[in-house]
């Protein structure tokens, strides 16, 4: 069955009138007749609805600063914050150094009652001197948890005593679960720190090799980050750093020498791409590489970008040597997954970017959405990365670009983003909605009710989503694939990954599993009760 605005209206009547008017605007059926759907995004989730999302101290510390490897992360709080955050994220990391690569211990300063009436501050304090007796890491940072904001811990204070005492660099973050709507908060506290502190702090004043990037807003879930490195690397760039996947403190600290910042995850980081813009002069350009296409696009944009004639010449060298490897390895996933559809519901940016790789094994996704995404996320941004220019590009009115100046913003209204897409072949920012298809439903922050709902209803092939909602699903007999964590498979990005993720959605689908299972439905009533007789 397809979903149109009665069977929306049916599924939403379930719930109190304010609630149903609330739901309603974070639900869009999409139109391809109408240039610019709505959607509300970023706003508070209605107490009492299951919802998938995380909180400020996830985004924080478990998202953007956990991967940094030569640090050591305090969670200061009651133990559960760091323990149900403690490797669950799959941010691999590697360290010529073992001795200076944190990433699996949990530190946290495990606070009792007693510190909850008295102050946690000591404890901190006596934990900062243990971690630089132990392990003496390249900086420290401090996480908040809720409680820590409540009694009022003064992290500021505690962090520059220690580091007066210890002269480190020890970083403290404001970023109690409460903080903001989602884990989107948790990422600017973070982000904006790591801005302030550490990028700019190393002694480089240039990079020290050719085509020196930075990739932004990658995580290196599963090893996505590893597999992106190899293939530029191949190329001939120069990897600066990658904030924060396998990343470090010493490596971000020069990121600002880079010539281009590569933005994977608008969402988690788009901001700091126009801060080192502003601050440093480094153009940012938006990429993608989750899918072979995406992959291809964002190496030819990048290409064009530096404007080399080698760089290209070598770009569709190695582009042409990885096809050849991949191409039959994919078609032959095609085939079993060619007609099947997909719900693809994840955090910020995966909702999106994992469609074209959807749509590269023959499968539709109808329905996707995020958790926490904001609303340019779903309906994309007027203004394009900056870009440089060539000559032959002034034939685009749009762009009004000096002949002098090589670099530009432009701003363009959305109804001609289509058509500049086919002339600029660099990418831009355009939002989940514009890929997505008449008919086909974009949620956002999908709760429970409405993924039963809807699963019910669109029967969809596979199921993509996080830990949360996967087994409910897999227990109605659908298949259901994390693309947060990849069920512990990976990576997925770039060439050899999208071979990685066709392989696992096809086992998804011909494992001998199902054939085990019977959903409740078709062996017990559906119906409880007693019969009455008389
Ligand atoms: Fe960016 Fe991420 Fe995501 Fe995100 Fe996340 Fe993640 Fe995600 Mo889980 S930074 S927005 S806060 S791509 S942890 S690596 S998988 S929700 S879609
Ligand atoms: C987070 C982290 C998370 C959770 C994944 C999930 C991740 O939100 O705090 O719900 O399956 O990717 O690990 O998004």
């Amino acid at each position: 069955m397809a979903i149109n605005e009665k069977v929306l209206d049916e599924i939403l009547s379930q719930y109190p009138t304010k609630v149903k008017k609330n739901r309603k605007k974070h639900i869009i059926i999409k139109d391809p007749n109408q240039a610019r759907q709505e959607i509300e995004a970023n706003t508070r989730t209605i107490p009492g609805i299951i919802t998938n999302r995380g909180c400020a101290y996830a985004g924080c510390k478990g998202v953007v600063l956990g991967p940094l490897k030569d640090v050591v992360h305090i969670t200061h709080g009651p133990i559960g914050c760091g323990y149900y955050s403690w490797l669950t994220r799959r941010n691999k990391a590697a360290s010529s150094d073992p001795t200076k690569n944190f990433i699996s211990y949990c530190f946290s300063t495990d606070m009792q009652e007693s510190d909850i009436v008295f102050g946690g501050e000591k404890k901190l304090a006596r934990m900062i001197d243990e971690v630089m007796e132990i392990f003496k890491p390249n900086a420290i940072t401090i996480s908040a948890t809720c409680p820590v904001g409540l009694i009022g811990d003064d992290l500021g204070a505690v962090a520059k005593a220690a580091e007066q005492k210890h002269g480190i660099t020890v970083m403290h973050f404001n970023c109690e679960g409460y903080k903001g709507v989602s884990q989107s908060a948790g990422h600017h506290i973070a982000n904006n720190t790591l801005m302030e502190r550490v990028i700019g702090a190393g002694e480089l004043e240039a990079a020290p090799g050719r085509y020196p990037i930075n990739i932004l807003g990658e995580y290196n879930i599963g090893g996505d980050s590893w597999e992106i490195e190899r293939i530029l690397r191949e190329i001939g760039y120069t990897v600066l750093s990658v904030m924060t996947g396998d990343g470090s403190y010493e490596e971000l600290k020069n990121a600002h020498v880079a010539e281009l910042n590569l933005v994977q995850c608008h969402r988690s980081i788009n901001y700091i791409a126009e801060m080192l813009e502003t601050k440093y002069g480094t153009p940012w350009l938006k990429v993608n590489f989750i899918g072979i296409q995406s992959t291809i696009d964002s190496l030819r944009n990048m290409a064009i970008y530096f404007g080399d004639p080698e760089l290209t010449r070598r770009t569709e060298e190695v582009i042409a040597k990885e096809l050849a490897e991949v191409e039959p390895v994919m078609e032959q996933y095609k085939k079993i997954c060619q007609g099947k559809t997909a719900f693809c519901f994840v955090g910020g940016s995966r909702g999106h970017h994992y469609q074209g790789l959807f749509a590269e094994l023959g499968m539709e996704t109808v329905l996707a959405g995020y958790e926490f995404a904001h609303r340019d996320d779903y309906e994309g941004r007027d203004v394009l990365p900056q870009i440089k220019l060539d000559a032959d590009n002034k034939n685009i009115p749009e762009l009004h670009v000096e002949p002098d100046q090589r670099r530009f913003k432009l701003k363009v209204p959305r109804e001609r983003m289509e058509e500049l897409k086919k002339k600029i072949p660099l990418s831009y920012y355009a939002g989940m909605m514009v890929d997505m298809k008449g008919g086909h439903v974009v949620v956002d922050d999908l709760n429970h009710y409405e993924t039963e709902q809807f699963i019910k209803l669109l029967k969809p092939d596979i199921f993509a989503s996080g830990i949360k909602d996967k087994y409910v699903v897999q227990k109605m007999g659908i298949p259901a694939k994390q693309l947060h964590s990849y069920d512990y498979s990976g990576p997925y990005a770039g060439f050899k990954g999208a071979v990685k993720f066709a392989e696992d959605i096809t086992m998804s689908f011909i494992s001998p599993t199902w054939n085990f299972i019977t959903p409740p439905w078709k062996n017990q009533p559906i119906l409880e009760g007693e019969i009455v007789e008389g």
